[in-house]
């Protein structure tokens, strides 16, 4: 169950964000501000507290908050972004943690380790970090070792293909996996029960699971039709724009209970 989101409005320079996807052409900044509008207004439905960050205008990733930090029951991890462009988003970031969790609970990822927090996926209290382009063995080190401080636990992933664990493989509790390419076979997710989702669905494998509700996002309709298979009550957002950019559900924002 998750009390807290925070989310950060995107900034005008949103449209020179990072991309792999240069032949979907830039984000429409005024689409993106009503899309991320509309998010806002699903995570409300959900039962949680929204704190809204004003655009950063220094970083045109910086609505991707999920890269920032990693938020659990026990700790707080600020990371350290593994692309240059992001590594100042953390100093804003700090003060927005301090609100929520107590001083001696926030930890640091420290260079030379680089992690992304679009790279860790939490099942119960145990921490699954794909080893990426942008989060390298040294930082899942750092990260596991605090894990282990706090009584959690963790786990690398190797990734082949994605820009993050995430972008590929998401958990929906209730032992719910939904994973695409090449997460459909890793032997790391043998024991759950895997919702396959179709190539051309691929983008959709990002959903997020929120207190019972899950977001999906538009115009995926198999994976839709399978979410809503699944149990979940389904509230469908609209991320054209950040995904020109390879910005999916769970990238705009941070999930948590906050411990003070
Ligand atoms: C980037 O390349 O860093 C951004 N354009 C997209 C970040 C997506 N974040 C995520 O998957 N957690």
């Amino acid at each position: 169950m998750f009390h807290n989101v925070i989310v950060r409005t995107p900034c005008p320079a949103v449209v020179e964000g990072i991309t792999s996807n240069p032949q979907l052409g830039k984000p429409d900044y005024q689409l993106a501000l009503k899309q991320h509008e509309s998010y806002i207004a699903a995570l409300k439905k959900t039962g949680v507290e929204v704190t809204i960050l004003p655009p950063n205008p220094d970083y045109p990733d910086s609505c991707f908050v999920e890269d920032d930090a990693v938020l659990t029951t026990k700790c707080a991890i600020i990371t350290n972004p593994g692309a240059d462009s992001r590594k100042g988003e953390i100093e804003a970031m700090i003060p927005v943690i301090q609100q929520f969790y107590p001083e001696d609970k926030i930890e640091y990822i420290q260079a030379p380790g680089t992690l992304e927090g679009g790279d860790v996926m939490m099942v119960g209290d145990h921490f699954y970090v794909g080893r990426s382009a942008r989060t390298n063995a040294e930082g899942i080190r750092q990260f596991i070792a605090i894990l282990e401080k706090y009584g959690l636990s963790g786990s690398e992933v190797p990734l082949e293909k994605v820009l993050h664990l995430k972008t590929g493989v998401n958990y929906l509790e209730n032992n719910n996996l939904l994973v695409s390419g090449e997460f459909i076979d890793k032997p790391d997710f043998a024991s759950y029960n895997k919702f396959v989702i179709p190539e051309a669905e691929a983008y959709a494998a990002n959903c997020i699971w929120m207190n019972g509700t899950v977001l999906v996002p538009e115009g995926y309709p198999t994976v839709e039709k399978l979410v809503k298979s699944m149990g979940y009550e389904v509230l469908l957002v609209d991320t054209s724009e950040f995904r020109k950019i390879d910005g999916g559900l769970s990238c705009l924002s941070l999930r948590f209970t906050a411990l003070k």
